[in-house]
């Protein structure tokens, strides 16, 4: 009998064992509330959608033109790892001769999975940085408009505002959480790197208990957990800014600001009040205003307003508010309403953006650095915000604006990915699918026949974390895991780091990429950064065969001290915020001397874009992160799959819109916009707002044609109708939570769902 071995994912600690061809997994025993996503992690194993062999392209490796506009089209052709090897170190030589580093993209963005030697993301830098360099990306698309603006306003992204407030904090203080865009606990099943305990939904009751209040503000009435009784406030999507307005207008009138804090703390407030009392436009953002563009009563809001002035108020603002047109104004115009309300720094209360949006967000900090692989220098100078990938391959040359600066979209003729699937994360498909026809070769690693995969001409099978060792650590995680191998690799998978180093040898850059260390060898040599660290300060510090033998290492965390706004509250004098004036900026010079249209020196209202929400269409569409799985990581697992409905992904619908359409519960829907249409299966529900709908990310994206741009998604991918386009001048980020669609019935002959499947070489 084998043993059960320990194990990590993004979605939580555990142990695997694998015997008669069948993969069994036990959730970590000290996590109180481990997430139902490990039940995708099984078919890992045996999936038919695994890659087991490289592939290329058929027209590419004929040749016949550079036969670009045949991706996404052509079939593939199985080959051998040398002949596959020579092929992509030809190729990646070809290009740096004819037009050197800045001809690559190797942006590469993606969550690939846990481990902190074999992070996809880690390894395909470190090597395209030691062939030369490449045109990076910057910022994600999780957080692209809120880590560019924060910066600005509370001064570097991820050290003020999310360090702030711990769930330990909350569970003792909080009387009042105010939740725009909610704190679905679907979220926080999840964090980067790993996460060892699931502690949101009993912290959240902890403070319930002791009397605490929530206040759900969402189109979804879920977004809150249901067992948690939050009063649920439904929103038009994109809206909240008006809302956050007509609550501080309140505040204002009602003299319920605190201009003591506003005087100390903050710098700007005038300039911002006079537009919030409609001095310079002649507009008061009052009540009854921000009521007609919300869909929310005025006498809501004004009560909103007073709790918000009563209590000890927390204001969080989830990150799909700023995943849309104008996103930097939420996260905005949240840190002044909280600065309004005054309890920035005191225990449990303030502001905390995107808290509980994963699962570590609010955990103490961790006393030791993390095993980290190291990366080399890039010289290339040019990058992308992140979303800008398709604007990038479709207009090379052209300029454009972020943060202040001018830039120019270089020219690509070779992309390089790892650990990413853009045909999930990007916007816009058909789109995408036209910018992924400009350049003269694309290369992927992944585990199976991705969207994404399936666009590339040169495919190399990754393993899975399952067929391979590595260190599991997470930050504010205080568990770090031995993820032992419990499978061999499926087919012929190799490991990034073998691709990597195979395609090295062939350019002579071997012993720089690997610095002549095995896997093993580079696992036990990370891991000495933290057991250094762990010495020094006293701790258990075993080494790494212990620690690898031990299966799992307990890491000490910071003690919880109110974190950095606990101490500019103290005295902004000595623990001043690294902004312009050390302060609050409610106006924000920098940005207002941009001179940008949108996005000025204040927080503002601005109605969503005419292409992204389309008067002519009657329902807003919220593409938000699937409950089921992460993002589309194991789409074929079976937690995932029992979520469909005739293999297609669910689309939830209020049954007076259904009704209005003569949709049934369980009906295959047809869902189009100007951009694009899906199918999806209608899922009936009070949950959700009327006029709203909510298809996930994630369903693997399935052209029913695959020789046509403008084919229906089958299955039920919602970035077939988002629209392509930043978030503003200031951030460029991704806006792909919302859109506008119409929907009816399907009445045609239903398409059989094939992307979970093996693929079929012709
Ligand atoms: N419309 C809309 N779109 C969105 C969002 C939204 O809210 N609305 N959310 C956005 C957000 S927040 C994010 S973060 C992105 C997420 O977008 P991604 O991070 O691109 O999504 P994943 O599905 O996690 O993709 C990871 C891929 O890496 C592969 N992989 C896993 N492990 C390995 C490995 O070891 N090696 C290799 N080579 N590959 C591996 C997996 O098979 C998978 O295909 O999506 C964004 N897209
Ligand atoms: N299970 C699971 N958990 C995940 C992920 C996953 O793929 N699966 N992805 C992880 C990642 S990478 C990230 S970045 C985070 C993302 O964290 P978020 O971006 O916050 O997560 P979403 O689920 O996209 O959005 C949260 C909720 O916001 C609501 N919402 C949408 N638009 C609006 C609006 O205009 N106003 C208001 N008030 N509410 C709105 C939606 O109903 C939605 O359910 O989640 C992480 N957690
Ligand atoms: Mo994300």
């Amino acid at each position: 009998m084998n043993a059960f071995k320990p194990h990590s994912s993004h979605w939580g600690a555990f142990s695997g064992r694998y015997e008669d061809g069948k993969l069994e997994i036990l959730p970590h025993p000290g996590d109180p509330d481990p997430s139902p996503l490990l039940g995708n992690i099984p078919a890992v194993a045996h999936s038919p959608a695994r890659i087991r062999r490289p592939a290329i392209r058929r027209g590419w490796l004929e040749g016949k033109s550079k036969l670009a506009g045949q991706r996404g089209i052509d079939d593939y052709v199985e080959v051998s790892w040398s002949e596959a090897l020579d092929h992509v170190a030809k190729e990646l030589a070809r290009i740096h001769g004819d037009f050197g580093p800045t001809a690559i993209f190797g942006g590469s963005y993606g969550w690939s999975s846990a481990g902190r030697f074999h992070h996809a993301q880690s390894q395909v830098h470190r090597f395209l940085n030691v062939l030369g360099g490449y045109v990076r990306s910057v910022n994600t698309y999780s957080s692209g408009a809120a880590s560019v603006i924060i910066p600005h306003i509370l001064g570097p992204y991820d050290t003020f505002d999310r360090k702030s407030v711990t769930w330990d904090a909350i569970e003792r203080s909080t009387g009042l959480i105010l939740a725009f865009g909610g704190m679905a606990i679907k979220n926080a099943d999840v964090h980067g790197g790993g996460i060892s305990k699931h502690v949101v939904r009993q912290k959240l009751a902890g403070a319930k208990a002791r009397g605490a209040r929530f206040i759900s503000i969402s189109p979804l009435k879920d977004d809150f957990s249901g067992d948690l009784a939050a009063e649920w406030l439904p929103i038009t999507p994109g809206t909240d800014v008006a809302l956050m307005l007509g609550i501080a207008n309140v505040l204002v009138s009602e003299t319920l600001h605190d201009r003591a804090f506003l005087e100390s703390y903050t710098v700007g407030y005038d300039r911002f009040e006079t537009y919030l009392l409609g001095r310079d436009d002649g507009q008061p953002k009052n009540a009854e205003w921000a009521a007609a563009i919300c869909g929310i009563d005025a006498d809501v809001i004004r009560n909103l307003a007073r709790s918000a002035a009563r209590a000890r108020t927390l204001i969080t603002v989830s990150h799909s508010l700023q995943r849309a047109d104008y996103g930097e104004q939420p996260v905005w115009m949240g840190i002044v309403l909280a600065a309004m309300l005054g309890q920035i720094g005191l225990d449990g209360s303030g502001y905390s953006y995107s808290l509980g949006a994963l699962g570590n967000i609010g955990k103490s900090q961790l006393a030791v650095p993390l095993p980290t692989l190291g990366q080399f220098k890039n010289p290339v100078a040019d990058y992308i915000p992140v979303a800008r990938v398709a604007d990038m391959l479709l207009n090379p040359g052209d300029a454009f604006d972020y943060n202040g600066h001018s830039l120019k979209y270089p020219d690509i003729r070779l992309v390089y990915w790892a650990g990413g699937n853009p045909f999930h994360h990007h916007q816009d498909l058909n789109r995408l699918r036209a910018a992924f026809r400009r350049p003269e070769t694309i290369i992927v690693h992944e585990t199976a026949w991705t969207s994404t995969a399936r666009h590339a001409d040169i495919v190399l099978p990754a393993t899975t974390t399952l067929e391979r060792d590595d260190i599991g650590a997470a930050d504010r995680d205080d568990l770090m895991i031995a993820m032992k191998r419990l499978i061999e690799p499926v087919g012929e998978a190799r490991d990034d780091y073998d691709i990597f180093s195979g395609i090295a040898q062939r350019l002579g850059k071997f012993d720089a990429f690997t610095e002549n260390r095995t896997s093993r060898e580079w696992l036990a040599f990370l891991f000495e950064t933290t057991r250094t660290a762990l010495a020094a300060g006293g701790h258990d510090a075993p080494d790494f065969e212990t620690f690898w033998e031990r299966g799992e290492l307990r890491l000490p965390v910071k003690s919880d001290k109110g974190g950095p706004a606990h101490a500019f509250r103290q005295d902004p004098s000595t623990s001043p915020l690294q902004t312009p004036s050390g302060k609050i900026e409610i106006f924000s010079q920098a940005i207002a001397d941009f001179g940008y249209d949108d996005c000025r020196g204040h927080p503002k209202w601005y109605p969503a874009r005419a292409e992204t929400i389309e008067a002519s269409l009657p329902l807003h569409l919220v593409c938000n992160q699937p409950h089921q799985r992460l993002h589309s990581q194991l789409d074929y697992g079976d937690f995932s799959r029992s979520t469909k409905i005739r293999d297609r992904e669910p689309v939830r619908i209020n049954p007076a819109d259904a009704r209005l359409r003569g949709i049934s519960d369980g009906d295959i829907v047809r869902l189009f916009n100007s951009r694009g249409s899906c199918l999806a299966a209608a899922v009936l529900s009070e949950d959700i707002k009327e006029g709203v709908m909510q298809l996930a990310t994630g369903a693997w994206f399935e052209p029913q044609d695959r020789a046509d741009d403008t084919a229906m998604c089958i299955h039920g991918n919602p970035n077939i109708l988002t629209r392509d386009i930043g978030t503003s001048k200031l951030a460029q980020g991704c806006t792909g939570q919302i859109t506008t669609v119409e929907v009816e019935r399907f009445t045609g002959e239903l398409p059989p769902v094939r992307i979970l499947e093996a693929m079929v070489f012709e």
